[in-house]
């Protein structure tokens, strides 16, 4: 099926508000108190962090090179660096190695010696999905290559495919069993397949009303791709048929690391809905975004019309 503009719009733009909206409650009182400071533009527009940065960089390199060119990635990633969106600590400093002119393969490995298992690659693995929608198996390779630039440790690989196949199923209209068996399909590590399995609760709609603090305790509300990827999937399809703002209210009484499980949770949620559905209030670059997402969208027809043609 192919999806709407509106539902690449609502993808794009439900990361960028769920990563605004999310922002001013992430870390502890000093993180917070920072965002009170730099949380708004000079215009009063919600300010997004490094979560929608990584994203658009990502989005522009896709759209500039056809495909996904790890290196073209490397060098949009640290050009878009800015202490004041609130990177992680090992991409802060990978990034600032890739700009002093180290290559991309030895810096994403140089601060963690095994890679990264934060929430970065998953965080912007919802643009692999809309630019690969028609073709899953290219969805799949490209998202371990996105992961591979920053976060090249099996899990924050991992936690990239879950969110990427998640948001390609939501794109697709999947229903929340077939979203399930998709995402079992393309999880392989133990770590992760035992989480999963908290998902078969889905099957028995008495079990749905978990409160935040049991998700946050049982699913993780962390930094880490095993802590916070199954949170936000438990977001987007519990919350699927409801109202944005009630999702955005249960990641902010989660906790922890609420920009970026919004973000995440918000594009799947956009995907499934479409942005006509999403709340709108002063947003960052909005107009920018959705031109943005109308480019990937146009990227995938065009895309879908090769394959067809082949
Ligand atoms: N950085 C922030 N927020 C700052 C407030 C956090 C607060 N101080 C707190 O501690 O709660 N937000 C942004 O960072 C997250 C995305 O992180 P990313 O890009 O994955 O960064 P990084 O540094 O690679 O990983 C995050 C942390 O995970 C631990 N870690 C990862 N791999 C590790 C490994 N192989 N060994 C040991 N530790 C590992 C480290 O603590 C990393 O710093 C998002 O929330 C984004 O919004
Ligand atoms: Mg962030
Ligand atoms: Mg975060
Ligand atoms: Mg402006």
């Amino acid at each position: 099926m192919t999806r709407s503009p509106d539902h690449f719009s609502g993808c794009l733009l439900g990361l960028a508000s769920g990563d605004a909206l999310g922002a001013p409650y992430e870390g502890g009182f000093m993180e917070r108190a920072l965002w009170r400071a730099i949380g708004r533009t000079r215009d009063g527009e919600a300010r997004w962090t490094d979560d929608t940065r990584m994203s658009l960089d990502l989005a522009e390199s896709l759209l500039a090179r056809g495909e996904l060119d790890q290196a073209d990635l490397a060098r949009r990633f640290a050009d878009g660096y800015a202490w004041s969106r609130g990177y992680g600590q090992g991409t802060a400093r990978i990034l600032k190695r890739i700009q002093r002119g180290q290559d991309w393969q030895s810096a994403s490995t140089s601060v963690f010696s095994q890679g990264s298992y934060g929430n970065g690659a998953a965080m912007r693995a919802p643009v692999v999905a809309l630019f690969y929608v028609h073709d899953l198996a290219a969805m799949l390779r490209a998202t371990v290559d996105s992961a591979r630039v920053t976060h090249s440790h099996p899990l924050g690989i991992g936690g990239a495919v879950l969110i990427a196949v998640a948001t390609y199923a939501l794109l697709h209209q999947r229903t929340t069993a077939d979203t399930l068996a998709l995402l079992s399909d393309h999880c392989s590590d133990p770590r992760l397949v035992s989480k999963l399995a908290f998902f078969e609760c889905f099957s028995d709609s008495g079990t749905l009303a978990h409160a935040p603090r049991s998700i946050a305790v049982r699913l993780g509300n962390g930094m880490t791709a095993e802590t916070s990827c199954f949170t936000a999937i438990y977001l987007a399809l519990r919350f699927r048929h409801a109202p944005f703002d009630d999702m955005m209210a249960f990641a902010i009484a989660c906790g922890g690391d609420v920009d970026t499980i919004a973000a995440m949770a918000g594009a799947m949620w956009g995907a499934a809905n479409g942005a006509s559905k999403l709340p709108v209030f002063l947003l960052e670059q909005r107009a920018y975004i959705q031109q943005i997402a109308q480019l990937l969208c146009e990227a995938g027809k065009a895309a879908q019309r090769g394959i067809q043609a082949s």
